[in-house]
């Protein structure tokens, strides 16, 4: 692919990005679009949030990611979002096209928020914007503090960081606090909350912290 071919490429995706943020805005939906490494607890954070928002009797929409199969829509069904299955197999990345695509199978006009659950990864994700209104990168505790560091593009371009799976803190001898510590030296806009998905500590912090008020409709 030559330089005017990748240019014609990116511009594609940024009109389809742009396209895809004027027509959840215009539905009145709210995207969040979650990234992080492999097994971070992705899927458990938002099935956690799903929980928490359906009980404030928000409508929630899902758009989960697989190279095969549909774990985790699945997992996102059984908490009560309606969700969509996007097979990225082929490409590898989930970009704003595909996005748009999984868009129309969803009936926006009925969703309050919409989370989409990224390819695991904390490279690829960054290239490819989506059009969401926010964006969140999830982070195991088990990580360590030198990902920061070693990767900051992600870490400078996205404002808030959930470092998950701090109730493994003592068993590892990390402190999440040293992770938090890193991420605001390379993103001093960010805020890191700490959580333990699985136990669902921390969850009410980050969703006020998404500015969720469940008195509040959007
Ligand atoms: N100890 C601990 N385990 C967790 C926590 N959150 C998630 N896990 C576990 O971590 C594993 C991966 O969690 P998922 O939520 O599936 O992670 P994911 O990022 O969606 O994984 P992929 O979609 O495969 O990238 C599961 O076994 C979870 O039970 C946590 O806070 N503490
Ligand atoms: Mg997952």
């Amino acid at each position: 692919m030559d330089v005017t071919d990748r240019e014609e490429l990116l511009l594609r995706q940024l009109r389809f990005a742009d396209a895809n943020f004027h027509l959840l805005k215009e539905n009145g939906v709210r995207s969040i679009n979650v990234m992080g490494p492999v097994g971070c607890g992705k899927t458990t954070t938002i099935e956690k949030l799903i929980e928490h928002l359906i009980s404030c009797g928000l409508a929630v929409g899902t758009i989960a990611t697989a190279a095969a199969g549909d774990t985790d829509h699945q997992r996102f069904l059984t908490c009560g979002a309606r969700s969509v299955n996007v097979q990225t197999e082929e490409n590898g990345y989930l970009d704003a096209i595909s996005l748009s695509d999984a868009l129309s199978s969803l009936n926006l006009r009925t969703i309050d928020v919409l989370f989409i659950e990224n390819v695991p990864g904390i490279i690829s994700p960054v290239d490819y914007p989506l059009g969401t209104s926010q964006e969140i990168v999830v982070l195991p505790l088990t990580a360590g503090s030198g990902i920061v560091r070693s990767y900051p593009r992600i870490f400078t371009q996205t404002d808030l960081l959930v470092i998950n799976k701090i109730d493994l803190a003592s068993v590892l001898g990390t402190s999440p606090k040293t992770i938090a510590t890193e991420y605001v030296s390379v993103n001093p806009q960010g805020t890191a909350i700490l959580i333990d998905a699985r136990r669902g500590n921390g969850v009410s912090k980050l969703l006020e912290t998404l500015g969720f008020d469940c008195n509040k409709k959007w």
